[in-house]
């Protein structure tokens, strides 16, 4: 059977799947701004010189470290997009308003580079956005209207959810993102776990699930960038990640608004779930913009056994 021209899977993009699915127009916008942005971003880090920030390049020209490069791009983007109420961002840590305007409007709160760090050594990195209508950012992420990232490995990975499920697209090598896989979902448990956190620091509730992770055959796949590590968890449909409260770092490492709430937002929209370990993620009401959390995120039995032992041993 011949398909329509246009049709088959591998020809849907971004836009044309956000309005087959039936997104308002002003959020469409907003998702394919970010896409656009982070054509810049890709591009950045494949190309640019791994500066520090304030030092100059070969041409004696200021160079900028890449995590403030892609924050700069991304919030460009952002304000002029005509959509956008206010922003706030890891690498600047305030809120931005950008229009005082709420109706009609999103407020955006993203990560740039997140796992920046990692560029050095050549491994993946990624974006992560949390999308919220109206002006307030300081809300819980259940009221979260769309959550996306943008995963910079060896190919460069774009995945949203606006409650509808969540869909995955590959950039090819025009840079158009194409739709790869539709309604991905997670199985009850799974076979993978990545632990962060320093394990001697590890509370007996966190000690006691690990062991029984590792009596359980799940392999260890840890790779220091939470895009991907928890990318790895989503399209493989199984596993769970923990960054839990540690002896010293009670509310673990991290961020709320940046890196869990969009995060758990996805997972639980694939079938999957989040916990701090007492509660779930996604009902968190934050107090501060760089308010963070220990996390329990990924396959739902995993994270029940997480709560459970927790609740019982701390
Ligand atoms: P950086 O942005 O400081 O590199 O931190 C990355 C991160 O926030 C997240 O992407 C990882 O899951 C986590 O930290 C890794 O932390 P550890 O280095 O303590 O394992």
């Amino acid at each position: 059977m011949t398909s329509e021209p246009g049709k088959t899977k591998f020809q849907i993009d971004l836009r044309r799947h956000l309005r087959e699915n039936g997104e308002d127009r002003d959020l469409t916008r907003l998702i394919c701004e970010i896409a656009e942005a982070s054509k810049y971003i890709v591009n950045s880090i494949r190309t640019g010189d791994l500066g520090v920030a304030g030092t100059s390049n070969l041409y004696g020209e200021q160079q900028l470290a890449l995590d403030v490069l892609s924050d700069r791009i991304l919030r460009k983007r952002l304000y002029h997009s005509g959509v956008v109420a206010n922003l706030v961002s890891e690498e600047t840590n305030d809120i931005v308003p950008i229009s005082t305007e709420c109706e009609g409007r999103y407020s955006v709160a993203f990560d740039p580079l997140d796992g920046s760090s990692l560029v050095d050594v050549n491994l993946a990195v990624g974006t992560i956005v949390a999308i919220y209508e109206g002006c307030e950012l300081l809300q819980p992420g259940r009221n979260q209207v769309a959550a996306m990232y943008i995963l910079y490995g060896p190919r460069t990975t774009l995945v949203y959810s606006t409650g509808r499920g969540v869909h995955e697209f590959a950039m090819n090598s025009l840079m158009e993102y194409t739709l790869t896989r539709e309604n991905v979902t997670m199985q009850a448990a799974g076979g993978i776990y990545s632990p962060g956190g320093q394990r001697n620091k590890y509370t007996p509730g966190t000690e006691k699930l690990v062991s029984q992770l590792e009596e359980k055959g799940c392999k260890l796949r840890y790779s220091g960038g939470f895009v991907p590590d928890i990318n790895q968890i989503l399209m493989k449909g199984k596993g769970l990640f923990l960054y839990p409260h540690l002896h010293g770092a009670p509310k673990g490492k991290l961020r709320v608004l940046y890196e869990l709430n969009p995060m758990a937002y996805l997972i639980e929209q694939a079938g999957g779930a989040a916990s701090t370990g007492l509660g779930r993620i996604l009902d968190l009401q934050p107090e501060a913009i760089d308010d963070r959390s220990p996390v329990f995120i990924g396959c739902k039995e995993d994270v029940a056994l997480a709560e459970e032992l927790i609740r019982t041993l701390g």
